[in-house]
């Protein structure tokens, strides 16, 4: 019996689950769901809802898409994502799921927060913004000469501001992330865990994922 993972491919916390499993080569049956009308397997397997989940063979649930990137990085990590000082790592991860994520939603979907202008919320994502640009125009990654867990689980986040307003974010000054951003979304392994799954349901066959290159 092999693991499952319930995703959504457009999902950010998703795709950063499905890049740590990809490179770690850990097989699961994918099962792409579609939010509004999660499936009752994930509901009963983690009540709170959200996308990824993962389920062991042996049973176990993983519900949080950081702890299922540990979780494939701690049984195989080919690149040395791990490396590196962990808690810097996790504190910089925090300040993007917590601080950054709240105003990349709002700048998102603006129209729903009509408290503030579009520009409000994205002068507040910017903060974020700004710092990965600081430490990007040191290294070309965020904690060093290479990829890092850092960096592979917050850029999905930073493409998903980019995608807000394009003509505004090329435009923008921040050069080195840019060439970030630019040489993750053109790499081989982004590429291979944005690929296309049918919406899952009970009847129908089991999607493989990574598939074998
Ligand atoms: N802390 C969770 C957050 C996951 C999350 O919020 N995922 C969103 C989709 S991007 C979700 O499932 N939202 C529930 C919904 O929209 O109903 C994690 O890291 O896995």
């Amino acid at each position: 019996m092999t693991n499952t993972l319930y995703s959504f491919r457009r999902c950010p916390y998703a795709i950063r689950a499905r890049l740590a499993l990809a490179v770690s080569s850990q097989s699961v049956f994918l099962r792409e769901i579609i939010l509004k009308n999660k499936p009752a397997e994930m509901l009963a397997l983690s009540s709170k809802g959200t996308v990824p989940v993962l389920q062991l063979s042996d049973g176990t649930v993983v519900d949080e898409s950081l702890d299922i990137m540990v979780w494939a990085l701690a049984r195989r990590d080919p690149n040395n994502w791990l490396q590196g000082s962990f808690t810097e790592m996790l504190s910089l991860i925090d300040e993007n799921d917590f601080e950054f994520k709240g105003w990349l939603d709002k700048y998102k979907y603006a129209d729903r927060f009509p408290e503030h202008s579009t520009l409000y919320y994205r002068e507040h994502a910017e903060d974020f913004l700004m710092q990965l640009e600081n430490r990007l125009s040191y290294t070309p990654y965020l904690f060093g000469q290479k990829i890092s867990l850092a960096d592979m689980a917050i850029l999905p986040f930073i493409r998903q501001f980019s995608g807000v307003d394009k003509d505004w974010f090329e435009q923008s000054a921040y050069p080195f992330l840019k060439v970030w951003l630019a040489n993750f979304i053109n790499s081989q392994l982004f590429t291979s865990v944005m690929k296309k799954y049918p919406i899952w349901l009970e009847s129908e066959q089991q999607s493989i994922f990574p598939e074998i290159q």
